[in-house]
């Protein structure tokens, strides 16, 4: 059979699964008369609804005599560590560059992944239906990133396509008028070797991305590095750790459009998924138990970002979620270490609490949006920052981050990034824009999106991705603003929400459940207060006036997960539940926190 495995890399929202749809399609991989959704690819829940991949994803199209292994991949940074992994399954890329926005840096970031992995590129410059877009130029900034990152004569002379995976076609020529995406799929035969391997060698295979299920437990997912496998075939596992052993291969499956089709034998290049092996872990080799030898090991990148879990000790704890205690918690939490590999989860002194490290604050909020879907009630502490030694020095994790701004938006946007210690790197202007690299510790990224969106008045655009660690910047100030504490517990009323008006911005409304303790709001000044907003009026004032029953107020602000986990500071927690979203002081009563050194002087009656 001849088998071309290719992985799709590009920067988050270039493209990529919107292009396999069309490979999909125009292979004829669905029935004339099917209903196909967009992004078949993206399958899970959150991926559909945040519009974004989260996992690598498996899937071929047959072109000719041709079987086409296709591996979709994350274009979020925080997934980084995923794309570089499954690039290990493929002998070529397809690097899409979005035709308006040009190279970007996960480009670079997946770019550099692929070149030192020795694959293959073509260059798609993809959406070139945009009206905005400029391919000739983009192409040339795609050169200089090849440049930039010392590619050779021969990885320079990358072959280049201008498509819209949208709109289904792909052309040699911006303008040649090609409407079907025939020119991708002859470039792919053409371009990229077939897989390398040894038909008769010795059957060996790298473990690149696991799946798991709780019928069969973990499963394998890889390329076919050398012979070829069968179900029943015996097998051994050297660990990346070191250490090896023993299985068999119970189950073997083969991607085939978008179906996992079980088979009885592979052979050597192709990617399959191996039921039957509990042990295996990404980076493992899967070998014949008469020849054992281990591939080259994979790295697996260290988080870079850790938060305390915790169950739900909020005094309203358990009125919606289904799993509330530490047992829940825990069994939960080392069950998802089985398949999401970058994650780490490690005790505390407090049983009750887990600290959970990941790639980033949508790897960790993904998680926990997973969890309060399927019914979890859980506390979760201010997203940290992981230190690292080197050398005897703290070092921390810096980002690299581009920000583009119309130019007179230039000024603010330096002055929120140099707060946080972000230095340019590179700055441009382009199309009246300003275009900005700087390296900005990933501490200082903890809420500036929404900063840098609201001092541009949603204008800027902002992207970054890991770059390495470096020595500790410096200290960082971090929220400014004071928060309005409650002092009682029992429902909101409007009343007392209006009285308090100039005090600042309430996250509650009238009659949801407040309880002391609890963060109600945002005070207009640097301090945090205590006030009270589940006061009622008193019923012996007769001097009520028609407009006092229905008072009108402003709507309470609302903050999505990664919102709120931006807003945490150390002293607070974030409760979340299937329904709801709480701001907390970790310390509920006010005589702790004086206690505890927190500054909170006034007292404000509702
Ligand atoms: N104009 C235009 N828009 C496109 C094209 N391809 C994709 N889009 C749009 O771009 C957005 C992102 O598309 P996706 O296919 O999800 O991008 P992706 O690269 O898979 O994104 P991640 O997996 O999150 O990195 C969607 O709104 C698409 O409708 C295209 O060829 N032309
Ligand atoms: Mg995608």
């Amino acid at each position: 059979m001849d088998i071309r495995n290719i992985a799709i890399i590009a920067h988050v929202d270039h493209g990529k699964t919107t292009l396999v749809d069309g490979l999909l399609r125009q292979s004829g991989a669905f029935r004339a008369n099917q209903t196909i959704a967009t992004c078949v690819m993206d399958s899970n829940d959150q991926e559909k609804e945040r519009g974004i991949t989260i996992l690598a994803k498996n899937t071929s199209v047959r072109w000719g005599e041709s079987k086409i292994n296709i591996i979709d991949t994350p274009g979020h940074a925080d997934f980084g560590g995923e794309v570089e992994r499954v690039l290990r399954m493929a002998e070529g890329v397809l690097l899409l560059v979005d035709a308006y926005e040009g190279p970007m840096p996960q480009t670079r970031f997946v770019l550099r992944k692929a070149m030192q992995n020795g694959l293959k590129p073509i260059v798609v410059v993809n959406k070139i239906d945009r009206p905005e877009a400029r391919p000739t130029e983009v192409l040339n900034e795609i050169y200089d990133l090849f440049i930039d990152l010392d590619a050779n004569d021969e990885q320079l002379e990358f072959p280049v396509l201008y498509a819209s995976g949208r709109e289904g076609y792909a052309r040699l020529e911006p303008n040649d008028g090609n409407m079907d995406l025939k020119p991708l799929f002859e470039a792919i035969l053409k371009h990229i070797p077939p897989p390398k391997g040894d038909p008769n060698g010795a059957m060996q295979l790298q473990c690149a991305n696991i799946d798991y299920n709780d019928y069969v437990g973990r499963i394998a997912i890889g390329r076919i590095e050398n012979g070829g496998i069968r179900v029943g075939q015996s097998v051994v596992l050297l660990k990346r750790l070191g250490g090896t052993a023993t299985g068999k291969v119970d189950q073997l499956f083969t991607f085939e459009n978008l179906k996992r089709t079980p088979a009885e034998s592979a052979p050597c290049g192709e990617i399959v998924a191996i039921a039957g092996l509990p042990d295996v872990d990404i980076g493992d080799t899967i070998c014949d138990p008469q020849k054992p030898q281990a591939l080259p090991p994979i790295k697996i990148d260290d988080p870079t970002l850790s938060m305390m879990f915790s169950i739900n000790t909020s005094p309203i704890s358990g009125k919606v979620g289904k799993f509330l205690t530490v047992r829940h918690l825990r069994d939960r939490l080392f069950k998802e270490l089985k398949s999401n590999v970058a994650l780490k989860v490690e005790e505390t002194p407090d049983p009750r609490v887990f600290k959970v490290s990941g790639r980033g604050l949508l790897h960790l909020s993904v998680l926990i949006e997973t969890m309060r879907r399927e019914g979890f009630e859980l506390e979760v502490g201010k997203p940290e920052v992981i230190y690292r030694e080197i050398d005897g020095e703290m070092c921390e994790p810096i980002e690299l981050m581009t920000v583009d701004v119309p130019e007179s938006y230039a000024g603010k946007v330096m002055e929120l990034v140099g707060q946080r210690r972000g230095v340019v790197k590179f700055m441009d202007t382009r199309r009246g824009h300003m275009h900005y690299e700087f390296l900005i510790p990933a501490r200082g990224l903890i809420g500036l999106r929404s900063k840098l969106l609201t001092a541009t008045r949603g204008e800027a655009v902002m992207y970054h991705n890991y770059s390495g660690y470096e020595p500790f910047k410096g200290e960082i100030t971090q929220r400014k603003a004071g928060v309005l504490v409650s002092m009682s517990t029992g429902l909101a009323t409007n009343y007392s929400i209006n009285s308090l008006k100039d005090r600042g911005d309430f996250f509650v409304k009238n009659a949801d459940d407040i309880y002391e303790g609890m963060i109600v709001g945002e005070h207009c000044k640097d301090r945090d207060i205590i006030v009270n907003v589940t006061r009622a009026k008193a019923l012996t004032n007769f001097r009520v006036s028609a407009a006092d029953a229905t008072i009108s107020i402003a709507p309470p602000r609302e903050f999505t997960l990664e919102e709120a986990l931006e807003y945490l500071n150390e002293d607070e927690l974030l409760e979340i539940t299937p329904t709801h979203l709480r701001l907390r002081k970790k310390l509920l009563k006010m005589h702790e926190r004086k206690k505890a050194g927190r500054e909170e002087a006034e007292m404000v009656e509702g």
